[in-house]
């Protein structure tokens, strides 16, 4: 299907299923421009939760009683309808649960990494990286002696791939690219960074916390050999997220952490390990996270990424270009197009972003403000923090203009 011909969404029926969008604040409706961070929750992911905890409630495979068999089942369906909707076809298999995101990048850096690289071996990253993805392959480049060197980011906001071309060669092991910026809302092509990372030999991993919740997206198209992303930022709960890996590559890899459910034989000299995806789930895992999660699906697909995708561009355009009619304004990332999906970061001359913010806020506008976990490019684009507007399924045209009134109080305190 062309975007082109994609139907809108139907902003009002999408708003009754989020009763917190209804809060005010000192008379003022609740602006929500922070899903970037976290979105909300829909209606029935709640209720999927708490009929979970009502009717359901037991910790999963270990009990062979009613509630146990069926907390299992809907534990290990919530992986296959996961997996199914990043387009593994592997199901569970090739669809780990770990907290979030940041838990997706630590265990390949550390199961991957820690055993795979040593001196002589590269990990590419780009200048984009958010730190979940930045300070953990430095960490374990360090431990092993391999080397961590940056594709630049050109002044348009965009990945420069001459010098991913240049970046990216037979030294390289691991290619971890975020598929969507959380500070300049670009959109990277991980499909032609996977090709060329293969072509060498090396493997790479997508960090899809920005991208799994706002379009579609399909790993095997991608070609993606590992691909993270929290529960969080898509409609579901916090306390999980999700690690896609092909088959074979979860298969060989020993596990991160250690504990019950996930051995197959213990005896007081050696362990072997379960299959994928348990042997990478030790401890009580997020099982009524897990439900919700399943549910967060079923309701942006009952909505449609494509229609998702859409709304997110058409918004993130609106806001580019109220913001870039201000003149006095900073915004940061490519201009509106195919590649620019629906956030906007910026500055307005003379506020900090902090400060912007808390005036926002005042209008119960909330926006986010600091470095977004992008240090090192926040110092590149010569700032120290900006503010974000980030958008959702639930967000309309309209809630702009309550931004842009924000500015201008904000321009009065600060004149
Ligand atoms: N970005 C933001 O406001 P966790 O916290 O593990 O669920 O997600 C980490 C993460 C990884 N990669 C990208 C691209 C992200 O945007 C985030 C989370 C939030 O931008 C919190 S810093």
């Amino acid at each position: 299907m062309s975007h082109q011909h994609v139907e809108a969404l139907d902003v009002e029926a999408i708003r009754a299923d989020f009763p917190i969008l209804e809060r005010e604040f000192d008379g003022s409706p609740l602006v929500y421009f922070d899903n970037a961070a976290t979105t909300q929750t829909p209606e029935p992911v709640v209720e999927a939760m708490s009929d979970y905890y009502r009717e359901t409630n037991a910790n999963v495979h270990r009990g062979i009683h009613h509630l146990s068999q069926e907390a299992s089942i809907a534990y290990e369906e919530a992986h296959d309808r996961v997996a199914e909707f990043v387009g593994a076809s592997g199901g569970r298999e090739e669809l780990v649960f770990t907290k979030n995101t940041t838990e997706s990048e630590n265990l390949v850096a550390h199961a991957w990494g820690l055993r795979e690289l040593g001196p002589g071996d590269e990990v590419v990253l780009t200048e984009m990286e958010h730190h979940a993805s930045l300070v953990t392959w430095q960490q374990v480049a360090e431990r092993t002696g391999a080397d961590v060197t940056y594709i630049e980011v050109d002044e348009t906001g965009r990945l420069d791939m001459d010098h991913a071309r240049e970046c990216i060669t037979d030294d390289t092991a691991m290619v971890s690219v975020v598929h969507v910026s959380n500070t300049l809302g670009t959109i990277n092509p991980v499909d032609e960074l996977a090709d060329i990372a293969h072509e060498h030999g090396a493997y790479v991993f997508v960090d899809g916390a920005q991208a799994v919740p706002t379009m579609p997206v399909d790993v095997e198209a991608i070609d993606a050999d590992f691909y993270a992303f929290s529960g969080h930022k898509m409609a579901g709960p916090t306390g999980i997220g999700c690690l896609y890996g092909k088959g074979h590559l979860l298969d060989e890899m020993e596990p991160y952490l250690y504990g019950g459910g996930m051995i197959r034989k213990v005896t007081f000299e050696e362990s072997t390990w379960g299959e994928v995806p348990w042997k990478f789930e030790p401890g009580t895992p997020p099982i009524a996270e897990a439900v919700g999660l399943h549910a967060a699906v079923d309701y942006l697909e009952g909505i449609g990424m494509e229609r998702v995708f859409e709304h997110e561009k058409e918004l993130g355009a609106a806001a580019y270009e109220a913001l870039e009619k201000e003149g006095d304004v900073e915004i940061y990332g490519p201009e509106p197009g195919p590649d620019r999906g629906g956030l906007v970061s910026f500055n307005l001359d003379g506020v900090h972003a902090h400060d912007l913010a808390s005036i926002t806020n005042d209008r119960a506008v909330a926006i986010r403000a600091g470095d977004h976990c992008t240090q090192p490019l926040h110092d590149k684009l010569g700032v120290a923090a900006s503010a974000r507007a980030s958008f959702y399924v639930y967000n309309t045209v309209d809630e702009i203009d309550a931004l842009l009134d924000a500015l201008e109080d904000a321009r009065q305190l600060f004149a």
